[in-house]
């Protein structure tokens, strides 16, 4: 880890980061709908002047110029106004007024060191403040102690090694992790799947910041697939033709039909492989968890079996269809650090590559684009979009639009850009 610098020896850019990080902290903790939008747009903020790779000058603060360095393709005309004051403020007088009385407010402090907690959210960190006078994480690990019906299970887990899970690992100790999933992966696959390929079993990672090139990462994220794993293969289409029936879906299909127990018969309704596919991705990932905790190298699962229940819903789908998601606590050397394993159907591959390098913000500015293209984009696919109607809300009618076609079908990344018409950008280009 890298020593924090005093502040008078930072850069002037590097001091402007650092408040709005702060500032960032306290969002993060804040419960309303308009802290979440703060802390969207003053991340965002955060890695452009991380990006301008110098100071900025009397002349970039000049309001103008300093919305011309903040700009977003999408962003509302007015949304960065009072970002632009806080930069001016900062860069005038090297702190803020809203952060030196946020600072004093010992209750706010408490909810944000508190609510950091994996497990414990805002409203928990109130009653816990309100009813048990806890001010503090040390505080309530020594009641957790005592009185261990304070939190739940779950909680009591993530509080044991909580300290370890704030700190980022080095780019080499994620690469670590990463390989140990691998080969376990590789290992599980052959065992429970003898009569399928485990030479195509792709095991991507460490993604995210990892991939992005960032220096150090928060955790590590693996993506896991496999071509046989394919589910719902009619609501594919190809790129050029949405009604032509897709050869490679077919010939896919055909392939998928002898998955896991080989229990496929001719004729069999599609669904069922489906359902096939989806029950054997999350046998793998079941056991490769398994393997990789009792070999000790996970030594938690976080909310119980580390599965996670909800992940992203493509319309017309059974929840969660497609990927399966595991969150979990490994001990490599002797840090604690966190896990993400995803393992996708193989007609989501592309696109899951996408969303799970990120980082959120391109995420975000790409899914955007796709919705002003008429098209519905996320980490399962790309579908054409459909106007569902109109709703009002706030005295503003919404457009609800919905994803409607079928799956266009991209083999890789590069495809999804193009389908979209924007230029590749690799994946140290997507720090946003
Ligand atoms: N992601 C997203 N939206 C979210 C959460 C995640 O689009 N709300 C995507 C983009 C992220 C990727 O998943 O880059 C991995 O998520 P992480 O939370 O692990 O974030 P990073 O790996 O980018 O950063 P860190 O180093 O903090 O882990
Ligand atoms: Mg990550
Ligand atoms: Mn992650």
């Amino acid at each position: 880890q890298r020593a924090p610098k005093p502040e008078g020896e930072l850069p002037p850019n590097d001091r402007i980061v650092k408040k709005l990080e702060e500032l960032c902290g306290f969002y993060e903790s804040s419960d309303d709908g308009t802290s979440q939008f703060r802390l969207r747009i003053t991340r965002r903020a955060v890695n452009k002047l991380k990006l301008l790779g110098r100071d900025l000058t009397d002349d970039d603060v000049e309001e103008h110029n300093l919305r011309k360095i903040l700009g977003s393709k999408f962003a509302k005309k007015d949304s960065n106004k009072g970002l632009v004051q806080k930069i001016t403020e900062i860069h005038e007088s090297g702190d803020l007024d809203r952060l030196r009385e946020w600072r004093a407010d010992p209750r706010r402090c408490a909810i944000m060191e508190l609510s950091k907690v994996w497990g414990i959210g805002y409203r928990k960190a109130q009653t816990l403040i309100d009813k048990n006078n806890i001010w503090s994480v040390k505080e309530l690990k020594e009641e957790a102690e005592k009185n261990p019906k304070i939190v739940e299970a779950r909680v009591h887990r993530t509080l044991r090694c909580h300290d370890d899970l704030q700190l980022r690992m080095s780019r080499e100790e994620a690469l670590e992790i990463g390989d140990r999933v691998r080969s376990c992966a590789k290992a599980v696959f052959a065992e429970l799947l003898p009569l399928h390929d485990v030479a195509k079993l792709k095991v991507e990672g460490p993604m995210g910041s990892f991939r992005r090139g960032q220096p150090d990462c928060g955790d590590v994220d693996v993506l896991v697939t496999h071509e046989d794993w394919l589910d719902d293969p009619e609501r594919t289409v190809s790129l050029d033709k949405q009604s032509q029936e897709s050869s490679l879906s077919r010939s896919s299909y055909a392939r998928t039909r002898n998955l896991g127990d080989e229990e496929a018969t001719e004729g069999e309704d599609p669904d069922y492989g489906a359902q096939r596919s989806r029950a054997s991705r999350d046998k793998f990932l079941a056991t490769l968890r398994d393997r990789l905790h009792a070999q000790g190298f996970l030594t938690d699962h976080l909310g119980g079996d580390g599965f996670q229940k909800k992940t992203t819903t493509v319309q017309g789908e059974v929840p969660g269809a497609g990927c399966s998601s595991y969150m979990g606590i490994c001990k490599p050397r002797d840090t604690h650090r966190r896990l993400d394993i995803k393992v996708y159907a193989p007609q989501h591959y592309a696109y899951a590559m996408i969303y799970f390098t990120g980082n959120d913000y391109f995420n975000r500015s790409m899914r955007c684009y796709a919705k002003a293209c008429g098209y519905s984009l996320c980490d399962k696919g790309l579908r054409k979009a459909a106007r569902s109607g109109v709703s009002h809300k706030d005295g503003k009618y919404i457009d609800n639009k919905v994803a409607v076609g079928r799956l266009v079908v991209c083999e890789e990344e590069r495809d999804v850009f193009e389908v979209l018409g924007l230029d590749y950008k690799e994946p140290h280009e997507r720090n946003v």
